[in-house]
């Protein structure tokens, strides 16, 4: 079935974190975020842009989200018809970068096919490989030491199944002793966010002691080589995620032995189908991926449910509980966890939550409709 986008409605919402989180980059307190609305006859897909306020995560931000899917994704994709939802990304194809504005406007094209269709989002992606998704969190540098481990007390007893620790130079070894000796058991991992370089060999590889499922990210977000000679002196394994924004550079990560998992986030790759591209690639080279977050709210969120439950999303993810980021979320139910640990999947069409219009108004700061 195919798709044709009569409208495109864009939002900026703001809303606080419940709690700061912090990585090697910085602090955020409060998330601004761009919602991508797409219309075909009466019918409404929702997308999310998971890029952050600054460019700091990667080279987009709020701003300049904004401004390329108004100025050109969606002249590209209004009013045209298109076999599938899938078809949707080449037409925007020749935009170097910006992925994540790329993708929020590709999600909402799949959650319109889905909803045009009937059917749940995950069903359409070709997922449903498990009817719950097996779910970590993934928790900031805090101010102390004593304040992380209440943090991941907190989150253990909620159930989640392991804990991902943001580290950077001078919060990695002697924290991560502390965490190891509280909670010898626990499956543990670290992301450096790209805080570290290849001069730093001998000091990562006293991390190999803490037996951690993985090293996130340790060095540069747009260096996969220098990760082969780090990948070779760890017994650690290391798990990409900046590197990564195709299915191509998965296939040349792998290939170069330059790390052991990879972490699919639907934005940075640049929505659904390349997604599922990187998630193919993975598979068919026996290497484990799991679902990464950009602290969504309800919609992108509920759609990295959806993608996770493809079948090698084997290891949690960073797919967590609406209230561990929100006070309110902008869908209804919000998100929520079994005392198992994992998000169980919906079978509403779409993304399978509904939207609390109400509070969507009241958080929005600008609004444009297109076509
Ligand atoms: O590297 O995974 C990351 C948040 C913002 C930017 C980068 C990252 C993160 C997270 C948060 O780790 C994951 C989440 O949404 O819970
Ligand atoms: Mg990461």
């Amino acid at each position: 079935m195919g798709i044709q986008i009569e409208q495109i409605v864009l939002r900026e919402i703001r809303m606080p974190l419940v709690h700061f989180f912090e990585t090697s980059f910085g602090r955020t307190y409060e998330r601004v975020i761009v919602l991508v609305e797409v219309r075909q006859g009466g019918v409404s897909g929702w997308g999310e842009i998971t890029c952050g306020e600054n460019p700091f995560y990667n080279e987009e931000w709020t701003d300049a989200a904004w401004m390329i899917a108004r100025d050109f994704v969606a002249p590209r994709v209004l009013g045209v018809a298109l076999e599938s939802a899938a078809a949707l990304g080449a037409r925007s194809a020749h935009i170097r970068g910006h992925r994540m504005a790329r993708g929020g406007v590709e999600a909402a094209a799949w959650d319109l096919e889905a909803r045009l269709a009937g059917v749940p989002l995950w069903k359409q992606l070709g997922g449903g490989a498990r009817r719950e998704i097996p779910c970590g969190v993934s928790i900031g540098i805090q101010d102390s030491v004593p304040q992380l481990l209440k943090k991941i007390e907190t989150e253990v007893n909620d159930g989640y199944q392991r804990i991902k620790m943001k580290i950077k130079p001078g919060w990695d070894v002697e924290v991560i002793r502390e965490v190891r000796r509280e909670f010898p058991s626990i499956k543990l991992m670290a992301d450096a966010n790209s805080a570290y370089t290849l001069a730093d060999i001998e000091h990562l590889k006293r991390l190999d002691e803490f037996y951690l499922m993985m090293i996130e990210q340790p060095l540069a977000h747009d260096e996969i080589i220098d990760h082969v000679p780090l990948q070779a002196a760890l017994q650690t394994p290391i798990c990409l995620d900046e590197c990564i924004r195709s299915a191509h550079h998965a296939e040349q990560a792998i290939r170069m032995r330059a790390c052991g998992i990879i972490n699919i986030k639907l934005g940075r790759v640049g929505g659904f189908t390349e997604a599922k591209r990187v998630h193919d690639v993975c598979q068919a080279a026996g290497v484990p991926v799991w679902c990464g977050g950009m602290l969504e709210a309800g919609i992108g969120r509920a759609h990295n449910v959806a993608l996770s439950t493809l079948p090698n999303f084997v290891l949690p993810g960073d797919v967590s509980a609406s209230k561990r980021y929100w006070k309110r979320d902008i869908i209804a139910p919000a998100v929520e966890t079994t005392a198992r640990g994992t998000i169980e999947i919906r079978d509403e069409a779409g993304f399978g939550y509904g939207i609390d219009h109400q509070f969507l108004k009241e958080v929005t700061v600008r609004e444009e409709t297109l076509g």
